[in-house]
């Protein structure tokens, strides 16, 4: 398939101001190429960002967009989502976003099931802001609120979906451009939360600290760090040691809270 980006970006913001060999961009690359194979057009769809590097994705594609306050997005998704059920509403935040500041959103968002695809770009760290350590640093990674290594553990974003009730939860990385349209394109093609965690490179403010400076070294690291979710089963645990797995992690049917939400209204009022 031949994928017409001009089409979902806003061109006059191009180029981007991330920086040279960012991870985002290929996450853009995939979003766009993910709606085109969905079927998903400019009018169909809403991305909501909060601020953050990641953040910018709502400025960049042309898509009834809403950039929202840090840690927010997935109120304001919400909302959304219930006055406009027909819409796809998509929600590109960072890991600082959805995990520390949002982190409670993050939670009940996955609790309702309501029918949102979060897309969490977890580059490890607070990108925009300089490179401050995250629910998702992982442990003795230097950064400069760390100058002595962090301490704390790091946070599974996909973990922690599944267990907040998400129905569909997948991980991929920007080092597999078709394998991140794939697990997107399934993410929007489910109906429920769906979380997509999305490694990504941020080699300017965290490989440059954490001994991987250059983008293609960065993501060929992340790339030797991927197993993928069908051949789990017969390794051995310690391969898994500092491991992403990827692919379709958890898929499951409950009902979706938009339905439950139209189907609730009706009966109270009938009823009073
Ligand atoms: C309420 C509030 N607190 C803090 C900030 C400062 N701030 C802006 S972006 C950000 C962290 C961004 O990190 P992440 O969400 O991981 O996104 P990235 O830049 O890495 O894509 C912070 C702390 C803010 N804008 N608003
Ligand atoms: S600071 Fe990091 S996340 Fe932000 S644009 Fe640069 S490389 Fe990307």
């Amino acid at each position: 398939m031949s994928f017409n980006y001009e089409t979902y970006l806003r061109n006059d913001k191009m180029p981007t101001q991330w920086c040279s060999g960012c991870g985002l961009g290929n996450l853009m690359k995939a979003i766009i190429r993910a709606m085109t194979d969905c079927g998903i057009g400019n009018n169909d769809a809403s991305i909501i960002s909060g601020i953050g590097c990641s953040g910018r994705m709502s400025s960049y594609i042309d898509c009834n967009t809403l950039h929202t306050p840090h840690g927010r997005t997935l109120p304001y998704a919400t909302g959304l989502k219930l006055s406009r059920p027909d819409k796809h509403v998509i929600v590109v935040s960072g890991d600082g976003d959805s995990m520390a500041i949002g982190g409670n959103h993050f939670i009940h968002t996955c609790r309702r099931n309501i029918d949102i695809t979060l897309i969490v770009a977890n580059n490890f760290t607070y990108g925009l802001t300089g490179g401050q350590f995250s629910p998702t640093t992982p442990a003795n990674s230097w950064a400069p609120t760390a100058p002595y290594g962090t301490l704390e553990p790091q946070f599974d974003i996909c973990e922690m979906a599944q267990a907040s009730g998400a129905t569909f939860v997948a991980r991929s990385t920007v080092a597999n451009l078709k394998h991140l349209t794939e697990m997107i394109r399934l993410g929007l093609e489910h109906k429920g939360t769906s979380v997509v965690e999305v490694i990504s490179n941020c080699h300017v403010n965290f490989g440059r600290r954490n001994k991987h400076p250059e983008a293609p070294e960065m993501v060929n690291w992340i790339r030797q760090c991927c197993v993928d979710q069908d051949v789990i089963e017969v390794l051995p645990l310690e391969d898994l040691e500092g491991k992403f797995v990827v692919g379709v992690l958890s898929k499951k049917e409950r009902p979706e809270y938009t339905a439950q939400w139209a189907k609730f209204v009706e009966k109270v009022q009938h009823e009073h």
